[in-house]
């Protein structure tokens, strides 16, 4: 359309509904170097960096990159790394253009370019949020070295942290932001069994330079769709490819445990705390169970988005007795956490009616999902000698899924899963014998 601009650093001509950044970019240094710059990311962590640039902290630009797929350096690279965060809500649309993506690089072909990246001087801290899988776990939570291949972004932050240690430079905080129970303590854990295995004589400065803070993220971020796109771009009378779109809502809670300086991100409403526990495990069983749940019940029922799932009154009756009476009570709350208000403040979440947040994207992964999202629950509820209906009617329907009554499954043990799935005692077979769950899951 001739009528709509193009984003990029000199003269970005936005309509006056969208905000934007008003320090100077170009003079930002970089600070952050972050694996896996999906759109959680730039409407999350990125979002909070930004914030923390307006209110007046410098040198924390972030090069993003990117494991495997291009798809988001070229929307990005030809706009000088600028995107736009949409706030959806019934109400309006709030858009901010958001200027703290330095570049993205894409791993494999950029090699030593992300190696330097971690390496700079003014880098202090890599992020992550490469997925559940991204961590290369085998069946026991521990490294699986087959998995932590080339491409692994174990592969990349180990040279770097060589170059570091001989540079006499500082470490690093190793930031996980995925949904992982204990995120920090499964990263640290992770890194030193990599290290350890291919080059020991390191892992003395790791111990001692490099920290590992638990996080919990939230934030409800679909995929943004062609549709999305360009509702958008006749919106601000611009084109984005890079935009995405997510919820009013957002948390961040960062164990404080940072090897050197880090982004004002409370500006932007982070809380730094000394426990992340539990609100990880809130998140984890209550919000993340949910999902879980709305998704393989909601396509069992052929709802296609959680705001349709959660209208059905028996969904919705399904979903608070397994964050109320299942998840809840095996939690052990922080004086200021109130778990049932939180779950009312879920529910209204999940009716976003403008968010279109589809459970298709939910389903997939399962088998690296459902380990701390309903099996812990499950396990703690057991050790008390109680059950969990919702749980086990979510475990049902994931069975279903499996068996490919939802399309096709998008997991990386499928191979495994499905003749599972497809075999008599399924759920048996694959949650695990004897009433006792480990605390990985293992599929056989
Ligand atoms: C979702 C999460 O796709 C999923 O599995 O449950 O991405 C969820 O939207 C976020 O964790 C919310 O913070």
């Amino acid at each position: 359309c001739p009528h709509r601009g193009v984003l990029h650093d000199d003269g970005v001509h936005v309509g006056v509904e969208v905000e934007r950044p008003t320090y100077e970019r170009g003079a930002q240094g970089v600070g952050i170097v972050h694996f896996g710059i999906g759109a959680f990311h730039r409407a999350h962590q990125a979002w909070y960096t930004d914030l923390a640039m307006e209110a007046g902290d410098r040198d924390w630009a972030i090069i993003g990159v990117s494991l495997r797929s291009p798809a988001v350096a070229e929307q990005l690279n030809p706009q000088d790394g600028l995107y736009t965060v949409s706030e959806r809500s019934a109400e309006a649309d709030m858009t901010r253009l958001i200027g703290a993506v330095r570049a993205v690089l894409v791993a494999p072909r950029e090699r030593e370019r992300v190696v330097a990246a971690i390496a700079a001087p003014g880098t202090r801290i890599v992020s992550l949020t490469v997925t559940e899988k991204g961590y290369c776990r085998g069946a026991d939570g521990n490294l699986a070295p087959a998995l932590a291949d080339a491409d692994s972004f174990y592969a990349y932050l180990l040279p770097a942290l060589q170059l570091r240690r001989e540079a006499g430079l500082p470490g690093l905080t190793l930031l996980s932001c995925d949904n992982l129970a204990d995120n920090g303590r499964q990263l640290e854990c992770l890194v030193v069994q990599y290290v350890e295995r291919h080059c020991p004589e390191l892992l003395p400065w790791v111990e001692t330079e490099c920290t590992f803070p638990s996080t919990m993220v939230d934030r409800i971020v679909p995929a943004t769709t062609a549709d999305d796109l360009s509702a958008l771009a006749d919106r601000i009378t611009l084109d984005d490819a890079g935009a995405v779109m997510t919820e009013p809502f957002s948390q961040w809670v960062i164990e404080d445990r940072f090897a050197g300086p880090r982004p004002r991100w409370e500006v932007a409403g982070a809380e730094l705390v000394s426990d992340v526990a539990p609100y990880e495990k809130a998140k984890l069983r209550m919000l993340n169970g949910a999902h879980s749940l709305l998704a393989y019940c909601g396509l069992a029922r052929g709802y296609a988005f959680v705001h349709q799932a959660i209208a059905d009154p028996e969904l919705l009756g399904l979903t608070q007795q397994l964050m109320l009476t299942e998840a809840a009570p095996t939690i052990a709350a922080a004086p200021q956490q109130d778990l049932e208000l939180y779950a009312r403040n879920l529910i209204a979440r999940f009716a976003n009616p403008a968010l279109n947040h589809r459970l298709i994207q939910i389903a997939m992964d399962g088998s690296q999902k459902l380990p701390q999202r309903w099996l812990e629950t499950l396990s703690a509820q057991q050790a008390q000698g109680q059950q969990c209906p919702a749980i086990f009617i979510g475990l049902q329907a994931w069975v279903q899924h499996l068996r490919g009554e939802n399309g096709s499954v998008d997991d990386p043990l499928a191979e495994q899963l499905i003749p599972l799935a497809k075999s008599p005692n399924p759920l048996a077979k694959l949650v695990g014998v004897n009433g006792l769950l480990p605390s990985q899951w293992r599929p056989d």
